[in-house]
């Protein structure tokens, strides 16, 4: 198709660009995190995701376009003073692939960014085939001192199986529950019981699609760590942060 070529040549001539979206802590108001997303561009358009995140799965370039934008992104922010954490989605076929956690402990180590402050998301949508596999990468991930966050929270069919089988520090709820939540009761249900859940499993919770003050005012009261969301700002291509001075030779 026309979007796997342009995909398969964006991967080959390292043209995938890093887009920040901030999150915000609910109580402190700061934004203590940022999300990457990658963007391509298409004759001189710009690119979501959303539009070829598939077909770079489907042509079996997406480990070296998550490794890519990770390299790009890292790049960027450790020119600034940025100090929060950084998010990046995985795609769980990326993650079964030997020797693609040693990729990403390689591209972290050579930038000097402490793993300690990268969040990799693993979307739920997607069904695990190889349980085992999955938990050993997952595992090393965290050996390497990287964080683990579960993205879509509530979208799949096997959100328990997740929370089961996987230890993450950050939970992702599903935008489309937290957008509805004022005028759909059984959505805000949803979000109260996944936070209560989330709280007993020592998990921070992040509610993403936040668009109102008046959703904001509730994620507060339901006591939500994280905001995310075109309220708090939209994806940008500007690194967060402030850059640092130039030192002096
Ligand atoms: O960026 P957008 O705004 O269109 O995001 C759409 C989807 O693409 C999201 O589900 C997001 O998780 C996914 N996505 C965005 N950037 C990346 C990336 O660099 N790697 C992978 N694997 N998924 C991504
Ligand atoms: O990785 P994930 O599936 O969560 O990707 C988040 C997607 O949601 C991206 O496509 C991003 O651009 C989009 N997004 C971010 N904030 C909002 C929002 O407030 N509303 C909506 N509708 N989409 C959002
Ligand atoms: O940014 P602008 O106001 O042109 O957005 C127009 C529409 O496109 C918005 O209503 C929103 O739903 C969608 N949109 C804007 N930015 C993003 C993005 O980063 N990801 C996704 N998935 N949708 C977006
Ligand atoms: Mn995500
Ligand atoms: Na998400």
């Amino acid at each position: 198709s026309e979007m796997g070529v342009a995909v398969l040549a964006a991967v080959e001539e390292k043209r995938v660009t890093p887009y920040f979206q901030p999150i915000m802590g609910v109580a402190s108001k700061q934004v203590s995190a940022v999300e990457v997303l990658s963007r391509i561009e298409i004759n001189g358009e710009v690119i979501r995701a959303d539009q070829f995140i598939e077909i770079a799965e489907k042509v079996g370039v997406i480990h070296r376009l998550d490794a890519i934008v990770i390299e790009a992104a890292l790049a960027k922010v450790t020119e600034t003073d940025y100090d929060g954490y950084l998010f990046f989605n995985l795609s769980p076929r990326a993650l079964v692939l030997s020797e693609f956690t040693t990729t990403l402990r390689n591209i972290v180590a050579a930038s000097g960014f402490p793993p300690a402050r990268i969040v990799f998301e693993i979307t739920e949508r997607d069904t695990v085939k190889n349980l085992a596999l999955m938990q050993r990468f997952l595992a090393e991930l965290r050996a390497e001192g990287f964080k683990l966050a579960i993205d879509d929270f509530g979208s799949g069919f096997s959100s328990f199986h997740y929370l089961r089988n996987f230890t993450f520090d950050f939970l992702k709820i599903e935008g489309d529950f937290v957008a509805n939540m004022l005028n759909n009761d059984h959505d805000q249900v949803f979000v109260r019981s996944i936070t209560a859940l989330a709280r007993e499993l020592d998990i921070e919770v992040i509610a993403e699609f936040v668009e109102s003050t008046e959703i904001l005012a509730l994620l507060e009261e339901i006591g939500i760590e994280y905001a995310q969301g075109y309220l708090i700002g939209r994806p940008s291509a500007e690194a967060p942060g402030n850059p640092r001075p130039a030192r002096a030779a």
